[in-house]
């Protein structure tokens, strides 16, 4: 078993720290989740003998006041500069299906352009008929079209590779996100610009400082993409590629080019920077695998986790997240003894296509010691792999697309950690 090397880690302090208030706090109202009630009447709290803030005190509101532990985190020793890098999703504190806006991860390669919308143009070139142009404003007359879809980066989890590394959910799992995204099917846009013969694959481009461009085939051009230019209800955020992005409903982020400027119409794929140099999985026979854009099923236990540990024995409700770039979720599987024995999780809430689904099973811990994982197996019969079954295909050279089973150690204490089963 590997573990994570967590006293390495800026953040272990602090999260020894955070586990010790927790469980003195948690073992006061044990197990069951629920403590005595005093008798009536109740006391008067401050924040009932005064009026409270008034309208207009918030004119763009935001998440209590106590709520400011929850935020987009990054790991300063990652990459060279911030604005190539990456913010993980705090996915320990997050709800249902639909992460918030200002929580989505982001990872940019070279920053977040300040782009003024009335200024930017979408241009469709290459092999079509009639090349177009749109700004914001034209693709707004269009019909739209409103899809929940998670992004997930290729690179998620890619640390976690070489064993177990990083002692917070948030840093194994939370360059993923889920939005639901408002935009036009580019399959309306290549209607009205048609296509030349031999048209077969599609350039999308980035306005920003990295020009980042990616290649995708015409078939999932014309399936489910979609180029956005809302989310959650409003318009784009700028980390999220305000004003337009593409989505590429179930694909690796990275094909989900932001900022996005132009599409191109080819023959072939161009070969770009962020599809050979990078997002390529080297395999054990020293070829690299190209193209793999689909983000395979894949779930985690977000409670407990290592940020959220047991708050003592007895009744507990495991809650997680699963989902796959295939489809829907069909089933998720929970073990609580490294994967001997499985039991079937509820799924709760909304089941959709490419979407973030929430899990739950109930569980009764006697206190003693615990290997948790969840297993998630899509609407196509895919299960998603243990680590020996992912390794066993891809060997320990590639970093993308790590969707193997995580395995969570329950301590004595409740304290739960990052291990991998060998
Ligand atoms: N133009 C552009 N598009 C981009 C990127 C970028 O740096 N520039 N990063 C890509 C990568 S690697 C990922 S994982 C996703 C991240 O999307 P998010 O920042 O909205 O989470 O955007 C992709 N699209
Ligand atoms: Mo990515």
């Amino acid at each position: 078993m590997t573990r994570s090397k967590s006293d390495k880690h800026p953040e272990a302090s602090a999260r020894r720290g955070f586990l010790r208030t927790s469980l003195l706090g948690g073992l006061a109202a044990l197990t069951a989740g629920r403590s005595q009630a005093e008798p009536a009447p109740l006391p008067v709290p401050p924040w009932t003998h005064h009026p409270g803030a008034g309208v207009g005190s918030a004119p763009y509101g935001q998440p209590s006041s106590f709520e400011k532990q929850v935020i987009r985190r990054f790991l300063p020793w990652m990459r060279a500069t911030r604005e190539s890098s990456v913010s993980f999703t705090p996915l320990a504190d997050l709800h249902g299906i639909i992460t918030p806006s200002g929580l989505h991860f982001e990872r940019h390669h070279a920053g977040v352009p300040a782009i003024d919308p009335a200024q930017h143009l979408l241009v469709i070139h290459g092999l079509v008929e009639q090349p177009l142009k749109f700004t914001l404003q034209d693709l707004l007359r269009y019909p739209a079209v409103s899809r929940v879809h998670f992004i997930e980066c290729a690179g998620n989890g890619a640390l976690e590779q070489r064993g177990a590394q990083l002692n917070k959910v948030q840093y194994t799992h939370g360059m993923i996100s889920s939005s639901e995204w408002t935009g036009v099917p580019l399959r309306l846009l290549l209607g009205e610009s048609g296509l030349r013969k031999g048209a077969r694959w599609l350039l999308a481009e980035g306005a920003d400082a990295a020009a980042m461009a990616r290649s995708f085939p015409l078939d999932k051009a014309l399936d489910d993409a979609l180029i956005a230019y809302a989310q959650n209800g409003e318009m784009l955020r700028p980390e999220q590629g305000y004003p337009l992005r593409l989505v590429l409903p179930g694909w690796e982020g990275v094909a989900n080019v932001k900022w996005l400027r132009r599409i191109e119409v080819g023959e072939r794929p161009w070969e770009m920077r962020e599809e050979t140099a990078t997002y390529t999985d080297l395999l054990p026979s020293g070829k690299a695998r190209q193209y793999t854009f689909i983000q395979e099923a894949k779930s985690v236990i977000t409670s407990p986790s290592p940020e959220r540990p047991l708050p003592g024995k007895g009744a507990q409700v495991i809650k997680g997240l699963a989902w796959s770039g295939e489809g829907k979720v069909k089933r998720v599987d929970v073990s609580f003894d490294g994967g001997r024995n499985w039991r079937t999780a509820r799924l709760t809430g909304p089941v959709l296509d490419k979407s973030l689904t929430r899990f739950e099973i109930d569980w009764d811990w006697n206190g003693r010691e615990a290997l948790l994982q969840s297993r998630a197996i899509d609407e196509t019969g895919y299960v998603q792999p243990s680590y020996r079954e992912l390794r066993a295909v891809r060997g320990t050279a590639s970093m993308y697309h790590n969707n193997a089973i995580q395995t969570w150690l329950v301590h004595a204490d409740g304290e739960v950690e990052n291990v991998q089963l060998g």
